[in-house]
């Protein structure tokens, strides 16, 4: 395993096949490294980007830099229904919800038994960025949200 430390707080390792960045200068806990909120007119430090979208298009400033479109122009948005390696051991999945709705992450490996993951409820964009930590170990892993009822 290598480990390298980039300008700006990111921490590269690379296991085997695979590269990851790994974020660590996060003061404000929205998953946006503070040297890319500084002088940034879109993404602000101190500010929660996970409940900002500055172009409207309905995928939050985090869900946009995590997945790689432009949080300032409505022609390039995170595809739905999408997932991408956010860092080592994490999966960051881009789903449509409805706001203020509450949804369980559920995970399986064979389609047939689907467990638990993580829940959440849903933020303000008709988007939601969640980030799930597969077992380690397995190859093979499905997700799918299910929006909880409440009665
Ligand atoms: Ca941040
Ligand atoms: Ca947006």
């Amino acid at each position: 395993m290598g480990l390298l430390a980039q300008e700006g707080g990111s921490l590269l390792a690379a296991a085997s096949d695979e590269i990851y960045r790994i974020t660590l200068d996060d003061s404000d806990g929205d998953g946006i490294p503070d040297s890319e909120e500084h002088g940034s007119e879109v993404f602000l430090l101190g500010a929660d980007d996970r409940l900002r979208d500055n172009d409207l298009d309905g995928h939050s400033n985090t869900a946009e830099h995590v997945f790689g479109s432009a949080p300032d122009s409505r022609v390039t948005m995170p595809s739905l229904n999408s997932a991408v390696r956010h860092s080592a051991g994490a999966i960051a999945l881009n789903l449509p919800t409805v706001p203020g709705t509450a949804y369980r992450i559920e995970g399986s490996e064979d389609l047939i038994e689907w467990r638990p993951v993580t829940e959440f409820t849903a933020g303000p964009f008709r988007a939601t960025l969640q980030v799930v930590h597969p077992e380690f170990g397995r190859t093979h892993r499905y997700f799918r949200a299910v929006a909880i009822q409440h009665d």
